[in-house]
């Protein structure tokens, strides 16, 4: 059940992108609309997907969030959300990432996969995506609350396009042919130093289950992933701060690395 009418959508995605593109935290918009429910909060996310398109961008992907344990315990929310990524947040390796473009970077180490054929839910199987995986790929997403202090609730996160800013990704490609998604090692370094490490299993016992996941959130809206989608399955630790003139390298057994640098 929604509770906002199409104007206050269109106004909250308005607002929200504003705060994205000019790079200012706001105060969450539960504090304004405290009975906000899920149904408005993807309202507002489709609701800025449509600005972006209006506005010439692409979606370049999916991406699912809250799907690890050390995440949902780092944000205090407890359920999966998926989002979607623009063109513009793909930066290529080798890249600076602008810092005076975020408000409050984060970095995070995820698996990601390109799909050959649609998949659809309710009931979208491991089974199913795995025969639809063309492509794993390491990947690492850049996050950037447009909430002040990074602190929100599962309904204000979904709305904000859940934090997505930036991402990397390259490495080494593979077919999913033969690789153990569970036991895919990751290990995150900040500025020469290992500062967390994680297997695949840690995203929802299997990185597949949360593209399962997200086909099954997407049937609600009547909506499917199309052959072709990119899509981030979530982090697999705890996302870390980043400034200005850090770098992060990211390791994935079987999947080489990413490096990048905040400038
Ligand atoms: C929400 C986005 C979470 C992930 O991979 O879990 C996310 C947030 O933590 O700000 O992208
Ligand atoms: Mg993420």
């Amino acid at each position: 059940m929604s509770t906002l009418d199409a104007d206050t959508v269109d106004r909250l995605a308005a607002h929200l992108e504003e705060a994205e593109l000019k790079a200012r935290e706001v105060e969450k918009i539960t504090d304004e609309y405290p009975d906000l429910d899920f149904e408005d909060a993807y309202a507002i996310q489709w609701a800025i997907r449509r600005r972006k398109e209006r506005a010439g961008h692409r979606v370049a992907g999916l991406k699912m969030g809250l799907t690890s344990w050390a995440k949902m315990a780092q944000m205090g929310v407890e359920q999966p959300i998926y989002a979607h990524l623009f063109d513009y947040f793909a930066v290529n390796e080798g890249a600076p990432l602008r810092t005076d473009e975020l408000i409050h970077p984060k970095v995070e180490a995820e698996i990601g996969v390109v799909l050959s054929r649609d998949l659809s839910g309710p009931g979208c199987t491991i089974a199913e995506v795995m025969a639809a995986v063309d492509v794993v790929l390491p990947c690492v997403e850049v996050i950037d609350s447009r909430y002040r202090d990074f602190r929100f609730d599962l309904v204000s996160v979904i709305a904000d396009n859940a934090s997505s800013a930036r991402f990397v990704t390259g490495g080494v490609g593979r077919s999913p042919d033969g690789l153990d998604l569970k036991g895919l090692g990751v290990v995150l370094e900040k500025n020469g130093q290992v500062v967390a490490t994680g297997a695949g299993a840690a995203v929802l016992g299997h990185p597949l289950s949360s593209v399962a996941m997200l086909a099954d959130m997407l049937a609600e809206r009547g909506e499917t992933i199309p052959a072709g989608t990119f899509v981030m399955t979530g982090g697999i630790t705890a996302a870390i701060a980043a400034q200005k003139g850090d770098h992060f390298t990211v390791r994935y057994q079987d999947l080489g690395g990413i490096s990048l640098r905040f400038a």
